[in-house]
């Protein structure tokens, strides 16, 4: 059983930018290992270095080229770069993640890039509190830029259903709120106007929800890209670069490390909660007293958080 030493062996094995010392680590957050709480403790005098660029879209779309064609732009600048490659649907490391590897191969070799995957592994909910434990060490190895790839969440809803009506269109704007740039991949392919001007008018939407809820939000970029060939990439990162500027400018920056710190407290908490209850083993049996009626689902709850319900006065 590793010790409390190791766990600081390890995090400065990390810190001395050693591959192996970054993927135990990673490797202990993939697993939710108990040592967590020690490598958390610390690595946090050693974070908050890196910056982060989030890639998602659906399967197929070009993620992964992109992000390699990312890594060699920001190599050029001779800085660290950093690759997580997250998979959601999987709970083992599965095609899409093999796929990845393949895409960034000719980073293999570099010794100033770290790729790594991580597939959530069963542990449900747990990609929020891991995804940023994960980040945080690749922080710690001292990367300048972390490109982190997740395949997107309700992305293949919005590709089945071109011009279907209004409630699809402001399904789409929503989804369009996220972005802060969105790139038009494989525009060596027909369709890219088409795919274009859709995306502009989708964006424009999104833009508006934004506005109307924050006077100074940012204007969303469209850049058009050919990863396989690189076309385009230069553009991507000086859009990426924009963006970054406003968010150190604007005060963004922080306030956004502070409200990602406080989903992933929540996780932590809701993660911890769950496997309480869990222990308590109590779900399965007041389940059936509120399926049979015998219980409503209220008190069932306040049982299994051992609360006994209010007092009637
Ligand atoms: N024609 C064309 N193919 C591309 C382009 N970018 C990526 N691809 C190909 O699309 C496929 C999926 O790319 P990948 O990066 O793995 O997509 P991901 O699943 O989003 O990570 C691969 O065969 C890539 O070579 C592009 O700009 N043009
Ligand atoms: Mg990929």
């Amino acid at each position: 059983v590793p010790t409390a030493v190791d766990v600081t062996d390890l995090v400065d094995q990390a810190r001395r930018g050693d591959p192996r010392g970054l993927a135990r680590l990673i490797s202990l957050v993939e697993d939710a290992s108990p040592l967590l709480r020690q490598v958390a403790a610390a690595a946090a005098p050693y974070t908050g270095h890196a910056r982060v660029i989030g890639i998602t879209g659906a399967p197929g779309v070009g993620k992964s080229t992109t992000t390699s064609a990312l890594v060699s732009a920001y190599r050029k600048r001779q800085l660290r770069v950093g690759v997580l490659a997250v998979d959601p649907s999987s709970p083992f490391t599965g095609g899409a993640l093999l796929g990845d590897r393949v895409r960034m191969q000719e980073h293999a070799t570099d010794p100033m890039v770290f790729i790594r995957s991580m597939a959530s592994r069963g542990h449900l909910g747990g990609l929020a509190w891991s995804t940023p434990q994960a980040l945080r060490m690749f922080d710690i190895a001292g990367c300048d830029v972390v490109l982190l790839e997740t395949v997107g969440v309700g992305q293949s809803e919005v590709d089945l259903a071109p011009g279907m009506g209004d409630s699809i269109q402001t399904a789409k704007a929503g989804i369009l709120e996220i972005g802060d740039v969105y790139v038009v991949n494989k525009a060596d392919r027909d369709g890219v106007e088409a795919t274009t001007r859709e995306l502009r008018h989708m964006v424009a939407l999104g833009a508006e929800g934004r506005q109307s809820r924050d006077g100074h939000a940012w204007a969303p970029q469209i850049v058009r890209t050919v990863a396989s060939s690189g076309q385009g990439v230069d553009d991507l990162v000086s859009a990426l670069d924009g963006h970054h500027e406003w968010l150190v400018a604007s005060g963004r920056s922080a306030s956004g490390r502070q409200e990602r710190a406080a989903r992933e407290i929540e996780a932590l908490a809701l993660d911890t909660l769950r496997g309480d209850l869990d222990r308590l083993g109590r779900l399965g049996e007041l389940a059936a007293q509120v399926a049979d009626g015998v219980l409503d689902a209220y008190t069932a709850a306040d049982q299994l958080l051992s609360r006994s319900a209010p007092e009637q006065t």
